[in-house]
């Protein structure tokens, strides 16, 4: 039943609380507010305040998180370890709180002491180690393992900085480092005395040992430290808690007194800042790899420290290591980790003396990698020299798998020279140079692709050759994102009318969402729905004002891109259609049109010139049509800076309309696409990644599909990319380009946009020119339904409803049956998945 309350914010619908439990976490907090910060209540800000929570918080995670290990190492547990540069975790506190069961107690609790829990959780800074839905899915997978008690190690680099922050300067991209660390971090437990060595260049002298074995011994150049950090990550319910063993860079000697003595005070710490720049930053995923020492530096830094760690716990508890790909499973999040290869097989044989076969079966058992991304500029390739000069050993090692390699290609297709080129670990074509994705692939027993189409793809392209030669070796495992963050803590009026309508169960089950289905079409049940939506928005509106000073009416039609900028994500496609629209407004003011924002939030790598040109037009075209007294409610245009995980929390629940508009075949899967519909956003998109799976579960007449299909991008690109001919046949989209070009929305500076609207005209890559009309006519569909009322929003019911596949507890299942081999706790029946109607 639904409910029949008004009320539909969780904060209103309190249980009652143990006051024995309340009383002793307010003695908790104060008691760190006290005795850990050191500040007396009257004294104490927002900040000292939040942190004392968390460390409350901390200390109740604790005894779980000792006895998840405990239980693990008594039970012989396999262990996962999630290799990744990446963690997008975002904030920990209420995510932590909920998981735990504790919101509510803390919520009274902080209350009570005069403090609000939802003031107290801004002050936490996001966690923003990750430049987007890699990174994030890394956090959603670590939320997803604890949940499933799996018991896993997430490892990546504790960078000082995140990715940047975002200030926009007259509609300009400006970046700044990103201080995350600068009032501290109340999650984090620092293990001094969980310290790697982890070495680089120098050179590698060859032996014969006493038993006639050939031995390596590497004599490393420069040697730095790896020192852990952990943070635990809560499993749903709180049964279970993994580790995120983070770790930080530093010299091992950190001052050289004699050179300070000498007066030469920087000389002294030159070597220490050598070290630490490993840790320094988070690298923006769109600048080319070449040349980028600091970069194949971090990676082997975390690479190298984390199997030492996970070697060092294995050999404690089995003393050997034959037994390694039975008790661990190292997951390659992209190539970043792909160096595991090496190094694996560099400890097994150089430092354990293991044969070479007996290395390489383990290694492949152990590895698997995850490719997320098919983009050329993004397949990571690092120059043979780079390699010769900071890791000389691995570089034999990478021969010496080649050569094997090479000889297995040449039996597969005999004297095909073309074949063995293509699969070779070394590209000879632009300078020598080791391909990470080959490398990664023929290093693990399985890759995975993150959605079906984009798995597909990889054997239909930059994998096509390695599938021949491995068949069987890839597989798909469509993303997915937790629940837990992203509608519970997101969107609490939403997860109330599910509680109430599909029962508590729904909290433990997303598939129990599909019982809202049978209210889809009910009104009381609708007006619900619009009023969670309403609210939603209306805070969204309230954000808008206070950043931007831009009045938003909280009816209109939310209409939502929140992405990286990039040209295949194509925000230039919706910038374009938003340009058609305000002159079609224009021309006929008396129609009755339907009142939109387009929002728009997201990040440009700092590097990437034409993407922050995009962002400069996404405001100087917001500045024009929000000024025109011509257009009035009817159209609004928004760019929110600094888009991260928690404006994500706030953007989604409210938007109406998800934009996934990638040209087809360009995005692997996309994440936020199912964020978006798990909250009730209608998607207007193309059949790319998992926008495709969306449309089979939600079924086709309750998602807009347009533009070309992959199969159709790739034959028209073969005729060149000039768009002349389809802007010739539309006048919107000529319009458009023809503002864009002559400076209607830069009177400042009347050139700025040529570049754009010359590759719009003759260089149109990415389709936007080619798509434009298709997606004109979609949204115009999408203007009708949402003018039909009940049937928007019984479309939007119905993408909550269906949407409990795209769960990252699902994706979880998947990889510990197919690839980990490790058990979960045991799953809900799934849901059928319905058939599209098409
Ligand atoms: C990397 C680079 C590197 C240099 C040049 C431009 C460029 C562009 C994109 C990337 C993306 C790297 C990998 C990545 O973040 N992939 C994203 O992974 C998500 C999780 O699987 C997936 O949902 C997104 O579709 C995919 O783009």
């Amino acid at each position: 039943m639904p409910i029949q309350s008004t009320t539909d914010d969780f904060r209103l619908a309190k249980p009652p609380l143990d006051e024995l439990a309340l009383a002793e976490i307010k003695t908790a907090i104060v008691a760190k507010l006290t005795l850990a910060i050191g500040k007396e209540a009257a004294l104490a800000t927002k900040h000292d305040w939040y942190k004392a929570a968390a460390l409350a918080l901390r200390d109740r995670i604790v005894h779980r998180w000792l006895m998840s290990e405990k239980d693990s190492y008594d039970a012989g547990r396999k262990r996962v370890y999630y290799l990744s540069l990446e963690f997008l975790i975002g904030r920990l506190f209420t995510d932590a709180l909920n998981n735990m069961g504790l919101l509510p107690l803390f919520d009274a609790a902080l209350g009570d002491l005069g403090v609000g829990l939802s003031e107290l959780r801004k002050c936490e800074p996001d966690a923003a180690l990750g430049n987007g839905g890699l990174g994030r899915l890394a956090a959603c997978f670590m939320e997803s393992m604890a949940t499933l008690e799996i018991p896993a190690f997430g490892y990546g680099i504790r960078y000082d900085f995140g990715l940047f922050r975002q200030i926009i300067t007259q509609g300009w991209q400006q970046e700044y480092p990103d201080e995350w660390l600068g009032f501290g971090n109340p999650w984090e437990l620092q293990r001094p005395e969980v310290v790697y060595q982890v070495h680089f260049g120098g050179s590698v002298e060859h032996s014969v040992d006493s038993r006639g074995q050939e031995r390596a011994i590497w004599y490393p150049g420069e040697t730095v430290q790896a020192v852990a950090y952990d943070t635990p990550i809560v499993g749903w319910r709180g049964k279970h808690v993994n580790a995120l063993r983070l770790w930080s860079a530093r010299a091992p000697d950190p001052l050289r007194i004699d050179v300070f003595n000498t007066g030469d005070y920087l000389g002294a710490t030159a070597h220490e800042a050598r070290a630490e720049a490993i840790c320094k930053f988070l690298y923006p995923n769109d600048e080319s790899a070449a040349g980028r020492e600091l970069r194949l530096r971090q990676e082997y830094f975390f690479v190298s420290a984390s199997l030492q760690d996970l070697i060092k716990r294995h050999l404690h508890a089995e003393g050997q290591l034959r037994s390694l790909a039975k008790k661990a499973a190292v997951q390659l999040n992209d190539t970043h980790p792909s160096l595991a290869v090496t190094e694996l097989m560099r400890i097994l044989i150089d430092h354990h003396g293991m044969q070479w076969d007996d290395a390489w079966e383990i290694t492949r058992a152990t590895l698997s990698y995850t490719n997320h991304t098919l983009l050329p500029e993004a397949l990571e390739t690092w120059p043979v020299e780079l390699f010769e000069r900071c890791l000389p050993r691995h570089l034999e090692i990478i021969y010496r798998i080649n050569e094997l390699h090479l000889g297995l290609a040449n039996a597969c297709c005999p004297g095909d020279v073309d074949f063995r080129a293509s699969v070779s670990l070394i590209d000879e074509k632009a300078g020598r140079r080791v391909r990470m994705g080959h490398l990664a692939f023929i290093g693990s027993h399985r890759i995975n692709g993150v959605s079906a189409m984009h798995s597909d793809l990889m054997k239909e392209t930059v994998f096509h050759d390695l599938h021949h030669l491995y068949p069987g070796r890839i597989t798909n495992k469509t993303n997915g994102i937790t629940f837990r963050r992203w509608l519970m803590l997101a969107n609490p009026g939403l997860t109330e009318l599910a509680r109430a309508t599909c029962g508590d169960e729904v909290l433990d089950d997303p598939s129990r969402l599909d019982r809202m289905e049978d209210y889809a079409g009910d009104s009381a049940f609708q007006q619900q729905f619009r009023n969670v939506k309403h609210r939603n928005k209306v805070a969204l509106s309230r954000l808008i004002g206070e950043r931007l000073g831009i009045k938003i009416d909280a009816s209109a039609l939310f209409d939502v891109q929140i992405k990286r900028i990039h040209e295949y994500k194509r925000q230039l496609l919706n910038v374009l259609e938003t340009i058609a629209l305000y002159y079609a407004i224009k021309d006929e003011p008396q129609r009755d049109w339907v009142p939109r924002v387009k929002i728009f939030s997201g990040k440009a790598a700092a590097s990437y010139r034409y993407a922050k040109l995009i962002i400069k037009l996404i405001n100087d075209v917001a500045e024009t049509i929000n000024n025109d007294p011509d257009i009035a409610d009817r159209l609004k245009v928004v760019f929110l800076a600094d888009y991260n995980v928690s404006l994500a929390e706030v953007i989604i629940p409210a938007a109406d309309l998800s934009e996934q508009i990638s040209t087809a075949g360009m995005e692997a899967s996309g994440t936020g696409n199912m964020k978006l519909g798990l909250n009730g956003a209608l998607t207007i998109g193309t059949l790319d990644g998992a926008n495709i799976e969306m449309r089979d579960h939600v079924g086709a007449e309750n998602i807009a599909i347009f533009g070309m299909e992959a199969l159709e991008v790739v034959a028209r690109r073969a005729q060149g990319l000039d768009a002349t001919d389809v802007i010739g046949r539309s006048p919107h989209l000529a319009r458009a380009i023809r503002a864009v070009d002559s400076g209607v929305f830069s009177p400042d500076d009347v050139g700025r946009f040529a570049s754009i609207a010359h590759a719009l005209r003759h260089l149109d890559h990415y389709m936007v020119s080619a798509d434009f009309d298709s997606y004109y006519e979609a949204q115009r569909g999408i203007d009708a339904r949402w003018s039909a009322g009940p049937a928007w929003t019984r479309a939007a019911i119905l993408n909550v409803s269906r949407m409990a596949w795209f769960s990252s507890d699902r994706t979880i299942r998947e990889y510990a049956e197919d690839i980990w081999d490790v058990p979960t706790t045991p799953a809900a029946q799934p849901a059928p998945v319905r058939q599209a109607k098409r």
